[in-house]
């Protein structure tokens, strides 16, 4: 077997977003377009050399293929080791978790997490670091520079590796670990809840649950750690086997596309618990009996009962959410009086709080919570992490959520996605907000009075390095607020956010729908963004 260098041109906009670079596997399926991001990636990596690196994906199309080319790549490029997820499939957070077990240099994820899959679906790559989480900013910065001006990359001539049997095997002079997906990760949860008291409930009935995997990669997790482990009959797992175009259906955990799980959490026989992850099981989400849990109240939830599980059992040093999360879980920090962190979008920016022992939990309204146990969200985690809460209350889930309202008040909460609509048109309506939010100060908005208006800068509290324009903020003086950003994970043209959030501390108005309790910040939201006359849109494609 030969090193092969290949000429080759730069692509444009290979940018990764908020979590990788995701595009459309047509894309992807160019001739080399994966190469040229992988090579980007190896050239601005210092120090891989004799090192080993982590490599697997999610399972959707087009992962077998990318995963041989990178191990051919990864031979070139001077790893001596590559510890690969048996037939290429590792989800996000077991691949944080090898990668921190093994003191791996890092790891290459391949995922578009939750956007659809298949042919005409997505795809996406991402770089992980030595400490298990996405590459900061600097990093992806690096990738992005070196893609512009690439015009080689390295690559062993040579035949495909056999990914279904586990064991060692050579491929020039790097070694290829094939190894179970499942099995450390397992041992990582075993060690963080009580899974004798979850099993006594869930082997006996006693908590029955029903887990959507949604055709995605945490199928074999949830069958090894809830049925095997955990004793749940099989039938508690929906869509268990990996698919891969996940069914023809979106993988993405939330109540506009887990139909099928919603519809069973709100039939007669509902069973007490359910949870559904996404594309490649970093993201969740909880529903109780004819109850779902927004992920913005599931983290504050989590972090006011986390002294009950044994993993959390001396406190949290601190919480950590992202800016257009609720301010849920500012409440319960404020009472364990531990301090709660505001980053923007993008579990990257947990990464230095955790590593630097300032945060132990960490969440995203967009259906993501985690803790200092990997350096990813984690779907199954939280998952476990609800079940020992309720082993350990005895309570149901709407019950405890709306005693944590009694006790914290109730941030009713929402987002509004405007999906596909025109790139420029998204653009152009975020920089006139840019404009114009801060000379909103002081004027009523309907019935709000606006605090203050900005772009959200970040700065790292451990690092010092700033993020700028990370969402445009409106904020009101009884502590209601609404906050606009472009994603960073599309792929087709813009998808304007916008989140709603409105504080309501009396009891007995803490039983409504959120969409009727936000229904007058909707209104100012849409008209101070223009969002109908910029993008021709009357309502938003998906409510959360
Ligand atoms: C990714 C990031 C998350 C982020 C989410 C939504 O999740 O890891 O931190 O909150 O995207 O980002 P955006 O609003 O920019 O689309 P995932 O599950 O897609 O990897």
């Amino acid at each position: 077997m030969t090193v092969q260098v290949i000429a080759t041109k730069p692509f444009e906009g290979q940018i990764p977003g908020t979590s990788g670079l995701r595009k459309q596997v047509s894309v992807f399926k160019k001739p080399h377009y994966l190469e040229n991001f992988v090579q980007s990636i190896f050239d601005s990596l210092r120090g891989k050399d004799g090192k080993t690196l982590v490599l697997g994906g999610d399972g959707r199309y087009h992962n077998a293929e990318a995963i041989q080319v990178i191990l051919r790549m990864a031979a070139a490029n001077g790893f001596a080791k590559v510890m690969v997820g048996q037939n290429g499939i590792l989800s996000t957070p077991a691949a944080s978790c090898v990668i921190r077990k093994h003191k791996a240099f890092g790891g290459i994820i391949l995922s578009a997490s939750h956007n659809p899959g298949g042919p005409d679906g997505d795809f996406g790559i991402k770089y992980n670091t030595t400490n298990g989480g996405p590459a900061p900013e600097h990093m992806t910065k690096a990738f992005h520079v070196r893609s512009t001006e690439i015009d080689s990359y390295r690559i062993l001539d040579g035949g495909s590796v056999d990914l279904g049997t586990l064991g060692t095997s050579q491929l020039g002079g790097m070694a290829v670990d094939v190894v179970d997906p499942v099995a450390d990760y397992a041992e990582l949860m075993e060690s963080l809840f009580d899974f004798p008291r979850i099993r006594e409930l869930v082997s006996g009935g006693k908590l029955t649950l029903c887990f959507d995997a949604m055709h995605a990669v945490t199928g074999p997790y949830a069958r090894d750690i809830l049925v095997n482990r955990l004793g749940a009959p099989e039938s508690a797992l929906l869509n268990a086997t990996p698919l891969p175009d996940f069914g023809g259906g979106h993988p993405d955990p939330n109540l506009a596309h887990a139909q099928e799980l919603v519809a069973i959490m709100q039939g007669p026989d509902a069973p007490d618990f359910g949870a559904a992850s996404d594309g490649d099981g970093d993201r969740n989400m909880i529903l109780g009996r004819d109850f779902f849990v927004t992920p913005s109240d599931s983290l504050a939830v989590l972090a006011a009962n986390a002294s009950l599980i044994p993993g959390y059992k001396d406190g949290i040093a601190g919480v950590a959410r992202s800016m257009p999360t609720s301010m849920a879980a500012d409440r319960v920090a404020a009472e364990l009086g531990v301090p709660c962190f505001e980053t923007p979008t993008g579990w990257k920016f947990f990464g230095n709080l955790l590593d630097a022992g300032k945060a132990t939990l960490c969440g995203e309204e967009s259906f993501g919570t985690s803790s200092g146990h990997v350096r990813e969200k984690d779907g199954l985690w939280a998952v476990l992490m609800w079940l020992n809460v309720l082993a350990a209350r005895g309570e149901s889930v709407a019950d405890i959520v709306r005693a944590h309202w009694r006790r914290f008040g109730r941030n009713y909460y929402s987002r509004h996605d405007y999906e596909e609509i025109d790139s420029q048109a998204g653009a152009d309506l975020i920089q006139n907000l840019r404009d114009t939010v801060p000379g909103l100060a002081g004027k009523m908005l309907g019935a709000y009075r606006v605090r203050a208006g900005d772009d959200f800068t970040y700065r790292d509290p451990v690092d010092d390095t700033r993020s700028h324009n990370q969402g445009i903020r409106v904020l009101f003086e009884d502590g209601s607020r609404i906050v606009f950003r472009l994603s960073g994970t599309g792929t087709k043209g813009a998808t304007l956010r916008v989140y709603l959030e409105r504080f309501e501390s009396d009891p007995t108005k803490q039983d409504m729908d959120p969409q009727d309790a936000l229904a007058d910040l909707i209104a100012i939201a849409e008209e101070v963004a223009q969002i109908r006359e910029r993008t021709g849109r009357d309502a938003p494609t998906v409510i959360t």
